[in-house]
């Protein structure tokens, strides 16, 4: 019998959401944990991950944490098609992507934009119109950037889904969430072209974190 696969994570995190992405691209059966990363961890969960966030994937007795190593490793260890590109530049570019995402995109377009301007109002929760435009200043360049990446053509092409799509297509999600967000996006045609055609697909509806979401694949 095939060792079970595990994902601890949040269903409204982002970070979360790429994994589940990754495994139901691949056909990986799974279950999932519910762990909330903004309350207090058990030391168990602290165990599988020292600095509190989500997720942490497990596959038998084999643990991991960081969304990048997670999704590399589904995409090596699993059967179905490659979700990484064949060629260098391609590849390369797969990883720019996912980087600058992470570096310059999570924060101003998740935490600044879409958390102010959408999540903490539909919690009811207080937010700052300050954080919505700091956010949006800074998200300018990282929008510029992903138009010319989906320009390219080598990853975020709309067709075969790639590490690079799966790791935007949640953030994204959330930043059109927003008014401003999906105002921002409109004028960089290629890119809102992508999310046209990635925010239909099956994989997104079924993570979707706003409708009812079963407890594995
Ligand atoms: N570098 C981590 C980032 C994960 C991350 O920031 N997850 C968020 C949820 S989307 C989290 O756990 N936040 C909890 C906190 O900030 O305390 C990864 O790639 O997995």
């Amino acid at each position: 019998m095939a060792d079970p696969v595990h994902l601890h994570g949040y269903r409204y995190s982002v970070y979360n959401r790429i994994a589940r992405l990754v495994l139901l691209s691949k056909k990986v059966e799974h279950q999932t944990i519910e762990v909330n990363p903004f309350a207090e961890l058990s030391e168990a969960y602290l165990m599988l991950h020292p600095f509190g966030r989500v997720p942490v994937l497990t596959h038998g007795a084999f643990k991991l944490f960081e969304t990048s190593a997670i999704t590399r490793y589904i995409d090596r260890a699993f059967n179905g098609r490659s979700l990484q590109p064949e060629g260098a530049a391609a590849l390369a570019r797969m990883d720019q992507v996912i980087a600058v995402i992470d570096a310059y995109a999570y924060w101003p377009m998740v935490r600044q934009v879409s958390s102010h301007a959408f999540f903490r109002p539909f919690l009811g929760e207080q937010s700052s119109r300050e954080e919505v435009d700091t956010g949006l200043e800074a998200s300018r360049k990282v929008l510029s950037f992903l138009e010319d990446v989906a320009e390219e053509g080598e990853v975020l092409t709309g067709r075969d889904i790639t590490l690079a799509d799966c790791h935007l297509a949640p953030m994204m999600d959330y930043f059109v969430r927003a008014q401003e967000g999906k105002a921002a996006l409109s004028p960089h045609r290629a890119l809102q072209r992508w999310w046209d055609q990635v925010s239909v697909l099956d994989i997104l509806k079924a993570t979707d974190p706003f409708t009812v979401q079963t407890a594995s694949k």
